[in-house]
């Protein structure tokens, strides 16, 4: 039985995330579930309304559930793990606030994954903004865990980008791989259009519109997720979990398919700043074992922009250490 851990449990993302994990689409159909779900004291009495929707659903992997805000009890004998939950942005206040006041969360929740979870199995992925940099916080808290086991976010981004150049390229999704994100889940990140293949060959060959690729295409990824809360009213929620759904399962599934993910830059093969999160093409070597891909090429374009995105991670960084 596997134990997996979901944080933010009474958010909107935890909604869709919480039901797919339960209905075996994260492990498949034949590995039991122990689900374990943070919140913060206020929002446990509403969680518990999502607790009676998961125990209708008559999951049959699901062989348990375990509620509190506790992180260390929450975190016990954690496997695999969603820190989903954060402060959201409110009105006025600045990113370097929301940064210091998100930090707090994953310094004790790095505490705790260090001295509960199971540290040679755990794997953890950050979904909580501003991702990277939440996750850095949470691994250094935790020097019992090797690192790598901490991952944040960008897969949403990588789908988003997915879609764009399929639609640009007029074909399915699935036509389309190697697309990946290079640096911070903002909007400095580098949807990489250079190594992204359609039907084999490179998009940038594919689509020969490179005023489309550097402007429209980037832009259109970085901006989604304001398109989405336009036109929503919402944060996008769905998707995110879906997003998370695909990650994990790329961290969990050795595969020869690239994908993105943010992980400590160190050692590196690109030269990147050693003590950021920071996301790269990665291929899942063994369960919780990614390699980053090396020999990508960057156009010039690409390599003004990444360092743009590894500069502005540095400065996070500097911000909240
Ligand atoms: P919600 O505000 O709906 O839910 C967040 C939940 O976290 C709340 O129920 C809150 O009570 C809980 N929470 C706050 N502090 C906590 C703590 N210390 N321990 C446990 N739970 C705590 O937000 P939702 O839409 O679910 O989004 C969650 C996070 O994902 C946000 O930070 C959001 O910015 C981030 N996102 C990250 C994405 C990514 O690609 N990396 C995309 C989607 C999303 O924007």
């Amino acid at each position: 039985m596997k134990r997996v851990v979901v944080t933010g449990g009474g958010g909107q993302i935890a909604y869709s995330l919480l039901f797919k994990i339960a209905s075996g689409e994260l492990l498949g159909s034949k590995e039991a579930i122990f689900l374990s779900i943070l919140e913060i004291p206020q929002a446990v009495s509403s969680l518990q309304g999502v607790v009676l929707e998961l125990q209708d659903c008559c999951f049959p992997l699901l062989q348990g559930i375990r509620v509190g805000s506790n992180p260390e009890e929450i975190f016990e004998g954690a496997e695999i793990v969603f820190l989903v939950g954060s402060k959201p942005r409110s009105p006025g206040m600045e990113r370097k606030e929301l940064l210091q006041e998100n930090g707090k969360i994953f310094i004790e929740q790095g505490k705790a994954l260090n001295i509960s979870a199971n540290r040679k199995e755990v794997v953890v992925l950050v979904i909580g903004n501003p991702c990277n940099t939440n996750c850095l916080i949470a691994l250094s808290h935790a020097p019992d865990i090797d690192p790598f086991r901490f991952h944040a976010m960008t897969r949403l981004d990588q789908n988003r980008a997915t879609y764009q150049l399929a639609v640009k390229a007029k074909t399915k999704v699935s036509d389309i791989s190697q697309m990946t994100i290079w640096g911070n889940h903002s909007s400095t990140q580098v949807p990489d259009f250079h190594n992204a293949l359609i039907r084999g060959t490179r998009a940038d060959v594919v689509i020969q519109d490179k005023n489309w690729l550097e402007t429209d295409f980037i832009e259109a990824v970085q901006q989604r997720g304001a398109r989405v809360l336009k036109e929503r009213g919402k944060s996008s929620a769905a998707s995110a979990a879906q997003a998370a759904l695909d990650a994990m399962r790329a961290l969990l599934f050795p595969s020869e398919n690239l994908f993105s993910s943010a992980i400590l830059a160190k050692d590196n093969p690109y030269g990147i700043s050693e003590d950021i999160v920071f996301s790269f093409p990665l291929r899942c070597v063994r369960r919780g074992k990614m390699e980053i891909v090396p020999n990508l090429e960057w156009t010039d374009f690409m390599k003004k922009k990444i360092r743009e995105s590894e500069k502005e991670l540095i400065q996070e960084k500097n911000e909240v250490m």
